[in-house]
């Protein structure tokens, strides 16, 4: 009874139609406000969750589980709050579906991840048929279909958090959902005092965009397991989903190729500047693959090729036209290396990295670079591009390639990643989709504004507002809408030498992509995401994330 005080109607009919409210409002926030604080003061739950006695919570931090609902970035599609607040008990069960290890994977996941701040035990347990009342359930079973691959339902009540989707990705998501709805403190990795508040509300997402992702160069620079695996943890907090790894370019080659073995011997050794390079063994990429799958993050591997191959030309004399190897590059220059595309063994070479490659990834893409081949004669250049596409297509693979592949003719399969100029056109004309990553708003090298250390200013500066502020849609005049696929913020690594470096450049920016990504265009604005982002220097930092303090923000 005491539940429903102060709660705004909630009909399940309207939460899964048309007419659910996009985005909670602030008004909506006023109104029940005083009726939570009155709630709060009522109400206390023993661990079977029945109100026992009366006790009064401290209204601040009832106002911020209040105030959780309206930051969660990406900004959910809808959000409907409801009265009251859940508050987590010691122990709290997370019940799952008995069928699927899937879904009990990401209950322990839920559990691994409020443990450490709450000292709470959450034991994952099956739930056999109907819901059990109380506590924290996930479930795939009576979602509505229409949730889609990665979208879900989240209906907390004061005695109950309920996530639904239609597949695991959809619970997933909605799990990181459930922690950015909790107290930033939540995120620390030390017991931090409760009480451990949820505003109720019953939200309904799904993404925008199907492709939301990350370019990392392990390239120009190398980094190791630990560092990649860092990286995805950060990205699924904010439901991004692709990690394009550029694994080969001029100064180094990263990925072990067994019939190829001094691509890694030599072409492995070095970076820009004086590093030691490195590369991953197939087994450590494989370990990476799985990682990246846990937290539903696919992984692109990018072979660059024709251009942009110094390190695989040192390593072997053959693949060069003039049959002598050159020089290692440690330098940052672009545009002057080239397969010799006059010669069968580089054919033999470009199908082979494919085809261990392939094998490596069970996710349908291979990316094969195609971009700044300055040095490739250009009927030599399409007909190689013709030619690898052919072969990521015998091996179950649709290619992906920099916006200058649109100049070959391409199957409707391959994709094309505009980054500078409006060849991605061309590339939907002939059937295409295209994954936007418009350098002077989504490249995480260029520099926040002059007064930045690490990256490169050729696209201009890219600020925090600057790198929210657009839209794929808008990119290009006239492009279709129906051939893009997404999104994906590459970073260039010519002046980053470890994960700080990393971080620093990525954070906070990555998230504004993330929201551009999955949240609905319509009522994005940069003062709203300003405000909301502020609220994720604590969660950053409890998460020892070392993020850019930029003065456009008021951190809290
Ligand atoms: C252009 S973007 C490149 C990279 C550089 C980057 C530096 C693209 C497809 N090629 O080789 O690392 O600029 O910002």
């Amino acid at each position: 009874m005491l539940y429903s005080l102060g709660s705004l109607p909630i009909d399940p009919e309207r939460a899964k139609g048309k007419m659910f409210a996009k985005r909670s409002t602030f008004k909506q926030f006023v109104l029940i406000l005083p009726a939570v604080l009155l709630l709060a003061a009522c109400q206390k739950k023993n661990s079977q969750g029945n109100a026992t006695m009366t006790t009064t919570f401290d209204p601040t931090q009832v106002a911020e589980a209040m105030s959780n609902l309206h930051n969660v970035i990406p900004a959910p599609a809808a959000v409907q709050p409801g009265g009251g607040i859940f508050t987590l008990v010691d122990p709290t069960p997370i019940y799952v579906d008995p069928a699927s290890d899937e879904v009990k994977t990401i209950g322990q996941y839920l559990a691994d991840h409020m443990k450490p701040a709450t000292g709470y035990s959450l034991p994952v347990l099956p739930a056999a048929g109907t819901l059990l009342p109380g506590r924290i359930t996930l479930t795939t079973s009576g979602a509505d279909s229409s949730l889609g691959a990665e979208g879900y339902e989240l209906a907390i009540t004061p005695d109950s958090v309920t996530l639904h989707a239609a597949q695991p990705a959809g619970l997933f998501h909605g799990v990181q959902t459930i922690r950015q709805l909790f107290p930033a403190r939540v995120e620390s990795a030390t017991v931090q005092p409760g009480p451990w508040f949820l505003p109720a509300v019953v939200m309904r997402d799904d993404p925008r965009f199907v492709w939301r992702g990350m370019m990392l160069d392990v390239a120009r620079h190398f980094f190791g397991m630990e560092d990649i695996k860092t990286l995805i943890d950060r990205m699924a907090y904010y439901k991004l989903n692709r990690l394009h790894l550029h694994l080969t370019d001029d100064q180094g080659w990263r990925i072990e190729i067994k019939s190829w073995p001094n691509l890694t011997k030599i072409g492995g050794s070095t970076e820009v500047g004086s590093g030691p390079g490195g590369f991953y063994t197939q087994e450590e990429f494989k370990e990476i693959v799985a990682y990246a799958q846990s937290r539903y993050i696919m992984i692109i591997p990018e072979i660059d090729m024709p251009g942009h191959v110094n390190a695989a030309l040192a390593s072997y004399p053959e693949l060069n036209c003039s049959g002598v190897a050159p020089a290692p590059r440690i330098d940052i220059g672009v545009g002057y290396s080239s397969l010799c595309v006059d010669k069968d063994i580089t054919f033999q070479f470009a199908y082979d990295v494919i085809g261990e490659i392939s094998a490596l990834t069970p996710g349908p893409y291979i990316h094969i670079g195609g971009d700044e081949a300055a040095a490739t004669p250009m009927d030599q250049y399409i007909d190689f591009i013709q030619r690898i596409q052919g072969s990521a297509r015998s091996h179950g693979k649709q290619a992906i390639g920099w916006e200058e592949i649109a100049r070959a003719k391409l199957l409707t399969t391959t994709i094309a990643q505009q980054w500078t100029s409006d060849l991605a056109l061309q590339a939907a004309d002939q059937g295409s989709d295209v994954i936007f990553s418009p350098a002077d708003r989504a490249y995480l090298d260029m520099k926040y504004d002059p007064g930045t250390d690490l990256g490169q200013n050729w696209a201009g500066y890219v600020n925090v507002d600057r790198a929210y502020t657009w839209d794929p849609a808008t990119v290009l005049s006239g492009f279709p809408i129906n051939h893009i696929l997404g999104v994906e913020a590459p970073l260039w690594s010519e002046t980053l030498q470890n994960l700080e470096d990393v971080e620093y450049m990525t954070f906070p920016r990555l998230i504004g992509y993330a929201e551009i990504g999955w949240s609905p265009q319509e009522g994005r604005t940069w003062a709203g995401y300003r405000d909301r982002l502020a609220t994720h220097g604590p969660r950053l930092t409890y998460m020892h994330v070392n993020f850019y303090r930029s003065p456009e923000v008021q951190w809290k």
